[in-house]
C-alpha cells in the first residue's frame, strides 16, 4: 500500500521513563504536591535550596510537543502554585533537547529558588 511503498517499517521499542516510572510509584520520590494532571517531586540532584520538578503525568517528550494548550497552560500555573508554596521568588526553567540541556525526554518544569532575598547570583 501507499505507506509501505513510501516508508520503510519503523519500529520503536518505546521505555517509560523515569518520571514515568515515579508516577507509576514504581521508582520512590519526595512528592511535594500531585493531582490528577500532574506531580511535583523534589529533584534527586539539587541545584539550589528549593528544587522541585513539575512533571504531566501523561508524558510528552518534550515542552515543544506539547499542543493543547490548556494543559501547557494548567503545567505552568501548577508551577507557580508549588513554587510559592515553597518559597516567595524563584525560577522556572524548562530544558528542551538534549541542546537545550534536557537529559530526561519527559517533559517537566524546574522549580528552583530559595537563596533568599539577594537572588540566584548573590
Ligand atoms: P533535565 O536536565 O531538565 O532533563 O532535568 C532532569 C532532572 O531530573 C535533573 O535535574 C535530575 C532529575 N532526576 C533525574 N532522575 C531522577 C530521579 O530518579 N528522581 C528525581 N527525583 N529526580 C531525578
Amino acid at each position: 500500500n501507499a505507506l509501505t511503498a513510501s516508508s520503510p517499517a519503523v519500529y520503536r521499542v518505546v521505555m517509560p521513563t523515569i518520571f514515568e516510572r515515579v508516577v507509576s510509584r514504581e521508582i520512590p520520590a519526595e512528592i511535594v504536591y500531585e493531582d490528577d494532571e500532574f506531580i511535583a517531586i523534589k529533584d534527586i540532584n539539587p541545584a539550589a535550596p528549593v528544587h522541585v520538578l513539575v512533571i504531566p503525568k501523561v508524558a510528552s517528550e518534550r515542552l515543544d510537543t506539547i499542543t493543547d494548550e490548556a494543559h501547557m497552560g494548567r503545567l505552568f500555573m501548577t508551577a507557580t502554585k508549588v513554587a510559592r508554596s515553597l518559597t516567595p521568588d524563584y525560577r522556572l526553567v524548562v530544558n528542551v533537547g538534549p541542546g537545550g540541556g534536557q537529559t530526561v525526554f519527559h517533559t517537566h518544569v524546574h522549580v528552583l529558588g530559595g537563596w533568599g532575598e539577594d537572588g540566584p547570583d548573590g
